[in-house]
């Protein structure tokens, strides 16, 4: 199976990305996680982006916050699937973030989260990746139903909540 890359902006990030790394281990895919910045080691995240596909990746996700132009320099720099983690914090709590993530110019896509949706972000590199894998594809479905069965589950309990 192809692996994802994980690129955090800085380790101020990792509480975040926990929780993408926390879903790929219950799914089984594997996957690679380093601190790469687009400003601060740009030369770092630029080669990474570039040698991903041949390094094994099948999918990369970048989570960055406050002027979060991570996911788009690695985006400008590979054409593997890149899904964008807008962090909260800074000036705006996330919404600058989110706004430099998501608003990429034609051409250059980034598939972009909710702020802080790094299960999210995990869940969609899996299906990506499951579109040619078959028993990942189950496990994602059973997922699924496992999820749906909570929800039920509350459904059942709520009245007597009240
Ligand atoms: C971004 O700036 C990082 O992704 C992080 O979310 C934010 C703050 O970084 P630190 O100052 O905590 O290293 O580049």
């Amino acid at each position: 199976m192809k692996k994802i890359g994980i690129i955090m902006g800085s380790d101020s990030d990792l509480p975040i990305v926990k929780k993408a790394t926390d879903m790929l281990t219950t799914l089984g895919v594997p996957y690679e996680v380093h601190v790469y910045s687009a400003h601060r080691t740009p030369v770092e995240a630029r080669d990474f982006a570039l040698n991903a596909r041949e390094n094994g990746f099948g999918v990369l996700i970048a989570a960055a916050g406050m002027a979060a132009h991570l996911a788009g320099a690695i985006a400008a720099n590979t054409t593997l699937p890149v899904i964008g983690i807008p962090c909260k914090g800074g000036m705006m709590d996330g919404l600058d973030a989110l706004l430099s993530t998501v608003q990429m110019p034609t051409g250059i896509p980034v598939a972009t989260v909710a702020l802080n949706g790094a299960a999210n972000a995990a869940l969609l590199a899996a299906q990506i990746l499951a579109v040619e894998d078959k028993e990942l594809a189950k496990k994602l479905d059973d997922k699924r139903r496992a999820d749906a069965a909570v929800v039920l589950e509350k459904d059942a309990g709520i009245a007597d909540r009240l």
